[in-house]
């Protein structure tokens, strides 16, 4: 197989030790240097700093890594090369030998077949304002429909049709599961007004769904959505109305397809001078609290 598992990662997936995911598109194309690789690397030390072995995701000369080192984040968050890789990608880089951020949907796949349970992120992808028209739903659904992985991310923003977003996961079989929450969070704010399907109490109670959801061969993934911290959320209408110069930007752009998540982030980015990044990077953090949390409940769980 084409991945290669850094030793450490190797050696605790062996021993069944919590091991998180985390994915290289928010580096390579999510975030502006040199706050890319800051984050990524404070990411990996939240995860250790509770209880499980971070594993950064990434193709190098078409080999998909898991674990990468501080200078191969390096490189993620410099070098102008690297590919933003989907599902439909995967085959062509790999057998390109090019360099690779993984999405969701690709940090799944990958994640999946390292053995890796929990991938923490920020944000997913999902059914695009004005889908109706462009048919712009991205890939990550699919994975999540298919592939059996807990996914941590902060809601989906509000580039995204979040109502849409919501059908299409209930219609695929995605549970969709807030953490101390009833109500889905809009990634930069903790609310949307819309619901989740259920409100987990518990870290433990998310490790027992991914248990009772794969042990009884229900194939593929959960979204766990995570609240934002009040201290660092933003407000939903002034965030929404920026979102909508964003979407009427690029339209007028002509920008679509792959290009489209990573120039509305960096328009939003412009135009709040940095908030929304500071707030950002504050709720990957928090998404890797939880998340290490549940790795490590689901651990134990399947070892007692
Ligand atoms: N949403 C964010 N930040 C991100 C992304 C989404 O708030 O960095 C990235 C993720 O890697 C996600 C991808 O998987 O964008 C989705 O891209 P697309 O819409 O082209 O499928
Ligand atoms: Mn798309």
């Amino acid at each position: 197989m084409n991945i290669r598992i850094n030793q450490e990662v190797k050696e605790a997936l062996e021993k069944g030790l919590p091991v998180v995911s985390l994915e290289s598109t928010i580096i390579s194309h999510g975030m502006p240097y040199p706050k890319n690789v800051e984050t990524a690397l404070k990411v990996e030390e939240e995860v250790r700093k509770n209880g499980a072995i971070p594993a950064t995701i990434g193709i190098i000369d078409g080999v998909c890594v898991v674990g990468l080192t501080k200078d191969e984040i390096e490189q993620f968050a410099t070098r102008k090369d690297v590919v933003k890789v989907s599902r439909r990608d995967l085959p062509v880089v790999m057998a390109k030998k090019l360099w690779g951020a993984t999405t969701v949907a690709t940090t799944m796949i990958v994640s999946k077949m390292a053995g890796i349970k929990v991938f923490v992120t920020g944000g997913i992808g999902g059914v695009h304002r004005g889908a109706n028209e462009t048919f712009d739903i991205s890939a990550d659904l699919q994975e999540l429909a298919n592939t059996d992985v807990l996914v941590v991310c902060a809601g989906a923003k509000a580039i995204l049709d979040l109502p849409l977003t919501l059908e299409y996961l209930e219609t695929f079989g995605v549970p969709v599961l807030g953490y101390k929450t009833d109500e889905l969070p809009a990634f930069y704010s903790r609310h949307s007004g819309l619901n989740v399907d259920y409100n987990m109490d518990t870290t433990k109670e998310c490790a027992l769904v991914m248990y009772n959801k794969w042990n009884n061969g229900l194939k593929g993934g959960i979204l766990l959505t995570n609240p934002i911290e009040e201290q660092y959320s933003l407000d939903f209408d002034k965030m929404d109305a920026i979102i909508k110069d964003a979407c009427i930007k690029a339209t007028k752009e002509g920008i679509k397809g792959k290009k489209l998540t990573p120039f509305l982030l960096s328009y939003i980015k412009d135009v709040t001078k940095g908030e929304s990044l500071e707030s950002n990077i504050e709720l990957v953090l928090n998404n890797a609290r939880v998340g290490a949390q549940i790795a490590k409940d689901y651990s134990e769980l399947i070892h007692e």
